[in-house]
């Protein structure tokens, strides 16, 4: 079972194709497709071969997002065969616990057929993603799993990493972008929205704050995911134990804080990312909460007393980073992110600036939270 939206299609030919050149045989009996990734599109492709199903994740790489495969691939395989050896000598199960990417005829790990760029990797089965958090231990869990993750990689030669997108989390940049997506007006909507612009624009100020701490020597580098949101997780369908981290395409060194942040601006939500319905939108304690407790339990030795204090003020920037990449988008002509509709990307950022908005209400309370359940693990 995989519980991220998938939906059935007609095999495709042409996909087919790519997957003899990774080397798979038998015969292909259905195509399925995940519509939830804003990014790269997935499909899985089950085949039969002398008795046997198997099931390949078969994915075209976004090149105007990642656009140097080779290097991208590098860092995803050199990770993922790390975090085999760490799997296997703590007695996991490195075939479920992290992915594992087929080689194609050309020897990389990705293969170029008509302007598209692909990879594959192995299906995991019994395994579902979320978009929304049901109970809480699930999210407990998924704490649990993004601090393994950070906690694995910590020795982890981090200079070997290729910055698959440049200043990927770095706000202020980010900021810039809008600035500039403003002023180009490319999509000519920026008339009608000068409220959100006027909101994200008065939290200017305070968007460099992380990158100060890290000046000052206060917050370390780190391995760090960067694309902590819940749907990146697999968990098992028998257990809901986060048993793996995917998504591994922007795995570069950054602030632990980004991982945290990130986590929480997506599942810590009351509604979805997009619902456009802003009464809907606010941050749930509780399952801020379970999240920190999951998080913390695997890491909290490891952080510094500066990474702790703002593991609050991460939520709130990374929320509002992320709203302003969407309005960004929007003011673009919605070129980045995958849309389904017009307005798509102006309903994700108001979603996310009603989440800021919230979070900035409810600070004091989340730093009670922190620190509480910091001190049971110190
Ligand atoms: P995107 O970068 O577009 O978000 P992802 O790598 O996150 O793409 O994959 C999209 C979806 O495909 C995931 O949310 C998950 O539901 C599913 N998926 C990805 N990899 C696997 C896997 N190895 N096994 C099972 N499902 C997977
Ligand atoms: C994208 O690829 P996906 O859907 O997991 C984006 C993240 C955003 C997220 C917002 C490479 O994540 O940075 O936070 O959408 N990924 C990239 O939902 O830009
Ligand atoms: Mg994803």
């Amino acid at each position: 079972m995989n519980q991220g939206n998938i939906m059935a299609v007609e095999i495709d030919n042409e996909i087919v194709n790519v997957c003899r050149r990774f080397g798979i045989k038998g015969e292909a009996v259905s195509q399925s497709v995940f519509t939830d990734g804003h990014i790269n599109s997935t499909l899985l492709l089950v085949f039969e071969e002398e008795g046997e199903t198997k099931k390949y994740l078969v994915q075209g790489i976004n090149t105007h997002v990642f656009k140097n495969p080779e290097e991208l691939m590098e860092n995803i395989v050199n990770v993922t065969t790390y975090l085999r050896n760490k799997i296997a000598e703590t007695g996991g199960n490195p075939d479920r616990e992290t992915l594992t990417f087929l080689k194609a005829e050309n020897g990389k790990y990705y293969y170029h057929e008509n302007d598209k760029c692909w990879r594959i990797y192995n299906f995991i089965d019994c395994s579902h993603t979320c978009n929304k958090i049901e109970n809480k231990e699930h999210f407990e869990n998924a704490g649990r799993s993004f601090g393994n993750f950070q906690k694995h990689l910590t020795d982890y030669p981090m200079h070997t990493l290729h910055e698959t997108i440049k200043d990927f989390h770095n706000t202020p940049k980010r900021f810039d972008n809008l600035e500039a997506a403003i002023k180009n007006n490319a999509a000519g909507r920026a008339d009608s929205i000068k409220a959100d612009i006027d909101f994200a624009m008065a939290r200017r100020a305070e968007s460099g704050k992380l990158l100060d701490l890290y000046k000052e020597g206060l917050i370390p580098l780190r391995v760090t995911h960067n694309d902590t949101k819940l749907n990146n997780i697999l968990f098992d369908d028998e257990t809901n134990e986060g048993i793996c981290v995917i998504d591994l395409d922007t795995i570069m060194p950054g602030f632990s804080l980004y991982d945290f942040g990130d986590a929480i601006r997506f599942g810590g939500n009351t509604t979805r990312e997009d619902d456009d319905n802003l009464d809907n939108v606010n941050i749930s304690l509780e399952l801020f909460e379970s999240y920190a407790e999951g998080f913390l339990s695997a890491s909290a030795k490891a952080l510094t007393m500066a990474e702790v204090e703002n593991l609050a003020f991460s939520a709130k920037l990374m929320t509002l980073e992320c709203g302003i990449r969407f309005l960004t988008d929007y003011l673009d002509g919605d070129v980045y992110f995958r849309t389904h509709y017009a307005e798509h990307n102006l309903v994700r950022a108001r979603n996310q600036f009603k989440l800021v908005y919230e979070i900035e209400k409810h600070m004091d309370e989340m730093n009670d939270i922190v620190m509480k359940i910091y001190n049971k693990y110190i």
